[in-house]
């Protein structure tokens, strides 16, 4: 314990205070984290508030691969179908969700990918990436693999629903936990609980290439040939897991990292945006970028940076292992949270510093990153907000936004009018029917008997 009273001076009254056990637990929780670790920590706690400057001179729009240029290019956009396709066939690709988060701003108890978000089923979002996956197989003859990176706050729960409700076949289900850093006070006190022991917390989703490889979810990937990782939150239902297209253009760049990306909707859209420093790759956080880039626009009125990222990646299997032996920057974000106070004696809350790796700060170690710009409508509606802006009633109203399109795309009359899109009850579609407009179309097409109805429809 001397050489930690040397970084946290504030604990040595208190630490006189405990019997041989509790000291003896104290040292062990702090052992969680090594030494040299906690002198950085330490170091970083006290740099509260203080602005990275930031060198935006040189920051330019990256190139995307833009919805246009899918007719503009439609050699290499079919081309890249046919690769990802056998790519994919041959069992090179696993999916990776990261699912560390608690349903806490939707006021939901649990972990986020137990939220139902169906309209009519009520499916949950693991129940609704798990049928995506099985549909992946009858579609392309394949058992995809799944790995989910859960949390200390969510392992558990998400371990019990899956065994439970059998949603996935548990010879391809891998459930990994990811690594904790601790919090800090405002003037860098360590939080710690008055067991005691130092409180941990998630490390952010980046904390998930360390997870992999401890957890020997790499050796799993390689042992099972997997080339590719299809990452995604699991925040967003319209997520589509095995695109062919996305597959074939990240093969085709030789690419180590690409993202989906979103043109923003508004300067406040809550999303990081894609810019080049200098000719490297990166991801400006939407609660890092100086406000003056947000609002930056182009001579025809658009925003500068524009591209927004979805967090829908494509990772070979390579760079994970290789960023497992990075050190990534850790973020900073103040919230409230509760801990012991040593000094006071007494339980406190107040506003703390969370630490955070973020998985997209891999992106300037990465061969040939691409972007590639989709169709909000159809692929992306998060799950975040209890309320307003990517919130489940817009995450509904989206699912069944785009269901209704997809019929009224095949010329059915589906004019259910604007008490449909408000009411979210009207119908929904499985992914073990179809996952996107074409295959609808064609399942639609081969149905020998066609319900004529559309109220409270549902199609599997
Ligand atoms: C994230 C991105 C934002 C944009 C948006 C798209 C960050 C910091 N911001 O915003 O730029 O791409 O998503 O929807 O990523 N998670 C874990 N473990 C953790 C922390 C998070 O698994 O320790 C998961 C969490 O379950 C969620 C996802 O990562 O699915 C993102 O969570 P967030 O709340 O950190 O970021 P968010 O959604 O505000």
């Amino acid at each position: 314990m001397r050489e930690l009273l040397q970084i946290f001076p504030e604990l040595r009254t208190w630490v006189q205070t405990l019997d041989l056990e509790q000291t003896h637990r104290l040292r062990q929780s702090f052992e969680k984290i090594p030494f040299q670790e906690w002198q950085a920590l330490k170091i970083l706690s006290q740099q509260v508030f203080k602005k990275k400057s930031l060198s935006a001179k040189r920051w330019t729009q990256p190139p995307c691969f833009m919805l246009q240029d899918r007719q503009i290019q439609s050699t290499l956009w079919q081309q890249a179908e046919s690769r990802g396709m056998q790519h994919l066939r041959h069992g090179k690709v696993a999916a990776l969700t990261v699912a560390g988060g608690l349903g806490t701003r939707l006021s939901f108890p649990g972990p986020k990918g137990l939220v139902p978000v169906t309209p009519l089923k009520r499916k949950t979002l693991f129940q609704v990436f798990a049928e995506k996956l099985r549909a992946i197989e009858r579609l392309h003859g394949v058992r995809m693999h799944w790995f989910i990176m859960t949390s200390s706050d969510t392992h558990e729960a998400t371990q019990e629903a899956f065994q439970k409700n059998h949603w996935y076949d548990t010879q391809y289900l891998h459930l990994f936990q990811q690594g904790v850093l601790p919090a800090f006070t405002m003037d860098g006190m360590c939080l710690l609980t008055h067991e005691p022991g130092v409180n941990y917390y998630p490390d952010g989703h980046g904390g998930v290439f360390k997870a992999l490889v401890s957890t020997g979810c790499v050796d799993k990937m390689s042992a099972y040939g997997i080339e590719t990782l299809s990452y995604f939150q699991v925040d967003n239902p319209l997520v589509c897991i095995g695109d062919c297209n996305f597959l074939g253009l990240h093969l085709n760049r030789m690419s180590d990292f690409s993202t989906k990306v979103v043109t923003k909707t508004s300067t406040d859209e809550k999303v990081g945006v894609f810019v080049n420093k200098g000719d490297v790759l990166q991801l400006m956080e939407y609660s890092e970028i100086p406000g003056y880039l947000s609002v930056k626009k182009t001579k025809d009125g658009q925003l500068y940076f524009k591209l927004g990222n979805t967090a829908m990646h494509l990772i070979q299997r390579s760079f994970l292992e290789a960023m497992a032996e990075k050190k990534l920057p850790i973020h900073t974000t103040y919230k409230a949270m509760q801990y012991w106070h040593p000094l006071l004696q007494s339980h406190c809350s107040a506003s703390c510093q969370k630490l955070e790796y973020f998985i997209f700060d891999a992106l300037p170690f990465a061969k040939n990153p691409l972007l590639l710009e989709v169709d909000r409508k159809e692929e992306f509606s998060p799950v975040k907000n209890g309320h307003g802006q990517d919130s489940l009633d817009t995450c509904v109203k989206d699912q069944i936004n785009r269901w209704n399109r997809w019929f009224a795309n095949c010329g059915l009359n589906v004019d259910l009018g604007d008490k449909a899109i408000n009411n979210a009850h009207r119908l929904e579609i499985s992914p073990l029917f179809a996952d996107d407009y074409v295959s609808f179309k064609k399942m639609w097409n081969a149905l020998v008997v066609k319900p004529n109805c559309f109220e409270n429809l549902y199609l599997e």
